[in-house]
């Protein structure tokens, strides 16, 4: 709702030739908070990265909804979570009342509407999901797989979420309790198959690998500037630490954002990169 100034900047010399980022951003109407974002392709033809950014209105109060999804086995799984994550939250008889409840089981349902609606595809597809919602100052950030969000709070990089990786002690053990394996095969893999612990989507693997989200809250106050949200791409070759020193000096979120994607792009990631950027605007 309101200002929201969507532009796909084409870089004028992009060194990865034929794909440059693709980017936006926009700015809340209170002028409370603005956000950016870039997406790039990659090194190769096909991209399984999405993302959502937008705001919205329940009742007085502006909401910010800000994703990364990243799919694997195909794009299905993260194009569908994109597509109704948000609206199953904001439909949500509770998402005022008790914002964390209405996110969890907006995760939920929307994990189980895509098992149903695939039922009969031969092929699995799975997706993470690295969300962050705005409701006035609380900032409640929900995570299945290894997409991350970090915020800058004093200067200093602050994770607000803890990948799920098959071999993070807590996780291994409720897939061990659950029947499942974890073994090496190249990485950590579920089943010898999956690198990530939970996630959308995955039937054949869903008694362990669920799409139950860690959720953590925060306050946007005075000493919180931004967060960044970002896809493995970016987590495997730039630090949190990195990605904080990195955005702080750059005002406008969206430069910060293809910043990032370039940066990650130039050390070599090979996988899709995406990163959302919302910074918070303390002034007034
Ligand atoms: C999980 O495995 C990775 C290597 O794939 C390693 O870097 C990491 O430290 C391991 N984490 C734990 C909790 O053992
Ligand atoms: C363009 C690009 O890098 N595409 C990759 C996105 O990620 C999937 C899964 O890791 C790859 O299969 C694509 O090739």
């Amino acid at each position: 709702m309101g200002g929201v100034n969507k532009s796909m900047a084409k870089w004028k010399q992009w060194p990865g030739g034929n794909n440059p980022p693709s980017s936006g951003g926009g700015q809340s109407e209170n002028e409370k908070f603005s956000y950016g974002f870039s997406s790039l392709r990659g090194k190769r033809a096909s991209m399984e990265d999405f993302h959502d950014a937008k705001i919205s209105k329940v009742g007085e109060q502006v909401i910010g909804l800000f994703g990364v999804f990243d799919g694997h086995g195909g794009s299905r799984a993260a194009e569908y979570v994109k597509k109704h994550l948000f609206d199953n939250l904001l439909k949500h008889p509770k998402f005022i009342d008790d914002t964390k409840l209405a996110i969890a089981e907006a995760y939920k349902q929307t994990d189980q509407d895509y098992l149903r609606a695939e039922n009969g595809n031969q092929r699995d597809a799975g997706s993470t999901a690295s969300t962050a919602v705005l409701v006035g100052e609380r900032l409640l950030v929900a995570n299945v797989g290894d997409s991350r969000a970090v915020i800058c709070r004093d200067g200093t990089a602050v994770p607000l979420s803890s990948d799920h990786k098959p071999n993070r002690t807590d996780e291994r053990q409720r897939i061990e309790d659950a029947g499942g394996v974890v073994m090496w095969v190249g990485t950590w893999r579920v089943g010898g198959v999956l690198a990530v612990s939970r996630a959308f989507g995955d039937r054949l693997l869903k008694r362990y690998v669920v799409a139950e989200p860690e959720i953590q809250e925060d306050t946007i106050k005075e000493g919180v500037d931004f967060l960044v949200l970002a896809s493995d791409g970016l987590w495997d070759v730039v630090t949190n630490d990195e990605a904080v020193s990195m955005v702080g000096p750059v005002p406008d979120p969206q430069d910060a954002a293809k910043m990032l994607t370039e940066e990650a792009y130039r050390r070599g990631s090979a996988d899709n990169i995406t990163c959302v950027i919302v910074r918070f605007n303390h002034g007034n």
